[in-house]
């Protein structure tokens, strides 16, 4: 830095009383500061919602310290940087994830109690930042925090909606859709950076141009559309680093809109602002040592591969090879799914009118792939159909997936099973061509928000056994509760975290619902998307298998019966029929066991409206048991076990995606496991009508069917895709080993002790599954990036 620049600089410093100071007299004064002159209150007068918002700004003031130093020093530094694309980032509140990375809780509660307003009622004061649908958004969240955490030097980039996910209502048991209109009382996270914006340009003609004897593609934009920058700065735990979070507002240019001032067309040219904005408004619902890596999350951002050719092409005129070279060294894909059908594939017509020149690139690349390819399987027409990028047919289409598997060096599943399910199934051909590309990193999520953060009080217990905060870095600590776990003060203590946290659930649920319920029950729970594959349905059909039970019960036989409170919750897509009546059937079933006086306590069934991330917070902590049903073969790795099995919930399960793996950590005496294994389930599937469902399976099913919840025609359709030959997700199958492990479920219950054991385990054995695990292997063994610590 140059002499002038140091001392003023200094001159800043000698303004400054260094940082922000914690004590409680000053953080007291930042809150007040912040209620009288940001949110315009009078600092005698405000409610728990501007106090939400005085200390939010007040934290926000002590982050974007940390986020400057971190940037200084990273520019000092100027190591490989990692930037981690995705169009969902599901973050959910920033509060208390905020002060607890921060270090200043306490300090904070203490403060606000001064002023005489609780902590915990003035956090739950925020909305959910919602820009995600479901697993791979709030992956994101996690391994955003593990970045931080572990000090790498990396960025995040996605778009900042308008509107987050939409918000469940429920009406008469239907689920209805609403507008989330998250940014309506302002978003004390995020900084708005006017300056740092760039011109996106739509649609128009490409067209050629020579220059100094060469000929040049020139792409001349019908419309351009303004990218205005938000940082969302990310706190590591136990660190000074702090990284960003880059959300992208779509605005309309100024450019565009002074040729309709000019030819004085003044209400088209608002029409076109506002259609600009469109473009952010609404989340989409259902070695050489290059100084950067990119990391492509699922196919949706995978254009910026297109993006890249052409920055390099047409701006840098970089020759199309050396072009290449750089773009597929700095690309790195992951996938997150199983589903053929679910690979995102663009029309031609579409991307060709939206982004001509991009079109031009893919093919560009497709067809020297194509080459490529000829050259080394010959002739076999099949296989280069399927593994070209453009589908040709009716619809011709760009196959995203293919795009992203030829450009990036690697290619990442999400757990085990999933790199096997991608090798032998769903890119074989990949696979054959490309072996060294393909490697799993098994996902995890953040134990600071998913303990820390929302169960303090297991957070607390688990520091007081290990006799350190330390496994809230380094999680393999965790391991170290084996060793007490047969202790009787520890168990004693384990149940009474649970019970408190099961109480706070039964407050929630009461005053949802209206519905009491008993805390010596089993508290069950499924949270999750509503989907087929997971077999939510499998669940409602066993509620009912209970309740007809109980019901056929001689009175003296029901006092075995093992009381269980059994709560579902999960959005489904707005046109997704069929997981709709699946909502609506769990309320039906729920209205008829819950007001049924014969039944009281032995069985409750709960729906939650608007599953999101808060709402989990709360939820998972007072969970007993959690279920994971779906179907072998279907799901990519699933994240929500982690979060239960890290809170000491058992786990009911399929040997599926990631559950595989918990079962090598924790065992599988310590779960309890069900169904058809990924291996069986193609050759059970080609059975068809003659796998024949049990009994037990047809009676509910009947039930149902014949209108015993009522609603009889609506749920004909949902039975029909239950009959032998048709129930593709196998439920008539694994009903039986189902309803075994949830008998065995019930006969550990009973045992309290031994309950508690396989909690403790379960707890012990989580290590493994924390995004810190995950987040490292992708900086070892895909990003090759190294962590870049600001010092304190
Ligand atoms: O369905 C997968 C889920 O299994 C996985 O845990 C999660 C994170 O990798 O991604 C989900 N996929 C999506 O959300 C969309 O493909």
């Amino acid at each position: 830095e140059s002499g002038e620049r140091k001392a003023k600089v200094e001159k800043m410093f000698g303004f400054m009383d260094a940082f922000l100071k914690n004590d409680s007299f000053s953080l007291q004064k930042d809150i007040l500061d912040h209620v009288e002159y940001t949110v315009a209150r009078s600092r005698f007068i405000f409610d728990d919602f501007e106090a939400y918002q005085g200390l939010s700004y007040s934290v926000r003031d002590r982050l974007i310290e940390r986020w400057h130093d971190t940037h200084r020093y990273f520019k000092k530094k100027d190591p490989k940087r990692l930037y981690f694309l995705s169009l969902e980032f599901l973050m959910g509140r920033s509060l208390s994830n905020s002060v607890i990375n921060l270090g200043i809780r306490d300090q904070y509660a203490d403060a606000l109690n001064q002023l005489g307003f609780e902590f915990e009622v003035v956090a739950e004061q925020e909305g959910d930042a919602a820009l995600g649908n479901g697993g791979l958004a709030r992956l994101c969240a996690c391994q955003m925090d593990s970045l931080a955490t572990l000090d790498y030097p990396a960025w995040g980039y996605g778009l900042r909606y308008q509107y987050g996910l939409f918000r469940q209502i429920i009406l008469d048991g239907f689920q209805l859709e609403e507008p989330d209109y998250w940014l309506n009382f302002g978003n004390p996270w995020e900084i708005e950076r006017v300056h740092v914006s760039y011109p996106v340009k739509f649609y128009g003609t490409v067209e050629e141009e020579g220059i100094q004897g060469q000929t040049i593609k020139v792409w001349i934009p019908g419309e351009t559309v303004e990218a205005v920058a938000y940082d969302n700065p990310i706190p590591g735990y136990g660190t000074r680093n702090a990284i960003n979070l880059r959300l992208w507002a779509a605005k309309p240019s100024d450019q565009y809109d002074m040729e309709s001032y000019n030819t004085g067309d003044y209400i088209n040219a608002i029409m076109d602002r506002q259609k600009a904005e469109t473009i952010s408004n609404v989340l989409y619902p259902d070695d050489r040592s290059y100084q950067v890596a990119l990391q492509i999350n699922d196919t949706h951002p995978s254009l910026a591969i297109a993006e890249v050719m052409r920055v390099l092409v047409d701006e840098e005129h970089l020759d199309w090879s050396r072009a290449w070279d750089i773009t597929s060294r700095v690309f790195s894909f992951t996938t997150h799914t199983v589903h053929v059908e679910a690979l995102e594939k663009i029309p031609v017509d579409l991307l060709g009118n939206l982004l001509p020149r991009h079109l031009q690139i893919i093919y560009e690349i497709n067809y020297k792939f194509m080459e490529e390819l000829k050259s080394m399987i010959g002739q076999d027409y099949d296989r280069l159909s399927r593994m070209s990028i453009v589908e040709e047919g009716a619809v011709k289409s760009i196959r995203m997936a293919n795009l992203s598997i030829v450009c990036c060096q690697i290619v990442n599943g999400v757990s085990k099973v999933h790199l096997d399910l991608l090798k032998e199934r769903v890119f074989k051909d990949f696979y054959e061509l490309w072996p060294q590309k393909f490697q799993y990193k098994t996902n995890g999520v953040t134990q600071r928000r998913w303990v820390v953060v929302s169960n303090p009080n297991l957070s607390s217990l688990i520091s007081k056994w290990l006799g350190t905060e330390s496994w809230i870095r380094n999680v393999d600590l965790l391991a170290g509760l084996r060793q007490h776990v047969s202790d009787p003060d520890l168990q004693r203590e384990w149940k009474m975290v649970k019970k408190v946290n099961k109480a706070r659930l039964a407050e929630y649920i009461e005053t949802l619902s209206g519905i009491k319920v008993s805390l010596d029950a089993m508290f069950d729970v499924q949270i999750k998307r509503i989907h087929e594959y997971k077999r939510q349905l499998l669940n409602i059909l066993g509620i009912i298998h209970r309740y007809d039970c109980i019901k056929n019960m001689e009175t003296s036989d029901r006092r075995k019966v093992v009381p269980r409170v059994c709560i579902i919750g999960g959005k489904a897509a707005p046109g997704y029929d069929i997981a709709k009546k699946i909502i609506k059937l769990c309320h039906v079933v729920a209205e008829k066991i819950n007001n049924d006086a014969d039944i009281g306590d032995l069985l409750k069934l709960v729906f939650i409206p608007d599953y999101n991330v808060s709402v989990a917070e709360l939820v998972i902590p007072g969970s007993d048991l959690s279920q994971h049903l779906s179907t072998a073969g279907h799901e990519a790795s699933g994240t929500g076990s982690m979060k239960f099995l890290m809170n000491g919930c058992l786990l009911l399960a399929t040997a599926d995606g990631a559950i595989v793996e918990i079962m090598e950590e924790v065992g599988a005496d310590n779960m309890f496991l069900f169904g058809a294994k990924v291996n069986e389930v193609p050759a059970l599937r080609e059975k068809g009508a003659s796998l024949k469902a049990p009994l037990q399976f047809l009676r509910v099913v009947r039930m149902v069917r014949d209108g015993y919840f009522g609603f009889k025609d609506y749920f004909k359709s949902l039975c029909d895709t239950l009959e032998d030959g048709k129930d593709f997700y196998l439920l008539g199958y694994d009903f039986a080993s189902y309803l075994e492990a949830q008998a065995a479920a019930d006969r550990t219950f009973v045992d309290p002790e031994k309950w508690i054991h396989m909690s403790i385990l379960s707890t012990a054995g989580s290590g493994k599954f924390s995004s810190d695990k995950t987040i490292e292997e992708y900086a070892k063994h895909t990003w090759g990036i190294e962590p870049c610590k600001c010092p304190f």
